[in-house]
């Protein structure tokens, strides 16, 4: 495949840069395959056509509920059936989540994501859910939830509270889905993306790098991602963190090259969308990460924790800005605003 044209090329009246929903995993594949300077080339490009190259979103994570998750995720520390040595805690109360985010906006978060260990909230949280979205909508800052598996009414409260995003991974490819997971299946996370992106909240998903996946895996996730009918927002791709207890614990670390080859692939499919650099840094060089901004990464959660794993500190992150010339996004988000350091 000539790779000049593999981004733009577009079937029938689409303008240019259009995004593509087509993609074939051959052609994934041979874009993943090629040379790894022709993929950063195509891979940078496309990033510069559609945002400022040198701008990073900060998102902020607060774990809300903590632990004791009924799932069987097979690298997460807060799956109740594994021995992580985490112990469970109850869904925060909402006046200690405002606190965070405060603290939060200050540092310079732009995005506030809570994230809850469930298969999906109970009836009985959600007024407690509601009011953390719109109380910290009112500090000025954009909201993204990951409480697992949402049903059409959930889906309904959250959108009418004012939550602007939803994370919700579909992790790895359908193949391997139940090698990692077995407690749900890859079509229960389609199903929630879909009533996500109905009730016009926008999507963040994306899935886990290294956890003994093939490149096909991949590739094939991300195909999943880029071809469905409006593709996500925001787009996280973690290198696994093992986690001793879980199932995962032993799993050989990928190699950093085929790390940034899956940023860059998705950068190329999801021309327009966030890929956030996410779980994983901690482990990563500065190099591999200046790759992974180079090939399109553009955000990144901020904070020296993730839910419960370690995340680099803001005086690491800001080292590593001040090197590599980056800037956060600074734009606070207004109602009707264009939050994006994105070319129109
Ligand atoms: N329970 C909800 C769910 O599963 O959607 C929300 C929380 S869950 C911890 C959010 C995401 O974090 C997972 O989908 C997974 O992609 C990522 N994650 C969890 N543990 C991880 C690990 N050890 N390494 C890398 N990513 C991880
Ligand atoms: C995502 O894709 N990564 C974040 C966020 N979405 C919720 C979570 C990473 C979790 C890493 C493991 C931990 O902190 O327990
Ligand atoms: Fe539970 Fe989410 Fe962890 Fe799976 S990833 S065990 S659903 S908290």
């Amino acid at each position: 495949m000539d790779l000049r044209t593999a981004e733009t090329r577009s079937s029938g009246a689409e303008a240019d840069h259009s995004v593509r929903h087509d993609w074939t995993r051959a052609e994934a594949q041979a874009l993943y395959d090629a040379p790894f300077n022709d993929l950063l080339f195509l891979a940078h490009t496309t990033h510069r056509r559609h945002f400022e190259p040198n701008t990073i979103q900060k998102s902020q994570l607060l774990s809300i509920k903590t632990g004791g998750c009924p799932e069987d995720c097979g690298y997460c520390n807060q799956s109740a059936r594994h021995a992580t040595g985490l112990s469970a805690s109850k869904l925060m109360e909402v006046e200690q989540v405002l606190n965070e985010a405060r603290k939060a906006r200050a540092a310079g978060a732009t995005r506030y994501c809570m994230g809850a260990a469930w298969r999906s909230p109970k009836g009985r949280d959600m007024d407690a859910l509601c009011a953390m979205v719109k109380e910290i909508k009112a500090l000025g800052l954009e909201t993204c939830m990951t409480l697992g598996m949402l049903s059409d009414d959930a889906v309904l409260m959250l959108k009418s509270a004012g939550l602007d995003y939803y994370n919700h991974n579909i992790d790895t490819s359908e193949r391997y889905y139940s090698e990692i997971i077995t407690t749900r299946s890859f079509a229960d996370r389609l199903d929630t993306l879909d009533r996500v992106r109905e009730a016009g909240i926008k999507v963040c998903s994306g899935g886990i790098i290294g956890m003994g996946e093939t490149p096909e895996d991949r590739v094939d996730m991300l195909v999943t991602l880029a071809t469905l009918p409006q593709q996500p927002e925001s787009v996280p791709i973690n290198m696994l963190i093992a986690i001793s207890g879980t199932p995962l614990q032993d799993t050989k670390t990928i190699d950093p090259i085929s790390f940034v080859r899956t940023i860059a692939l998705a950068r190329i499919m999801m021309p327009k969308s966030y890929v956030r650099l996410s779980a994983g840094r901690t482990e990563m060089s500065d190099e591999t990460q200046a790759l992974c901004f180079f090939a399109g990464a553009n955000s990144i959660f901020a904070g020296e924790t993730l839910l419960t794993a370690d995340n680099p500190d803001e005086d690491s992150d800001a080292v590593l800005f001040a090197k590599l010339g980056l800037k956060p996004l600074e734009t606070k988000p207004r109602s009707g605003a264009r939050t994006y350091a994105q070319k129109s």
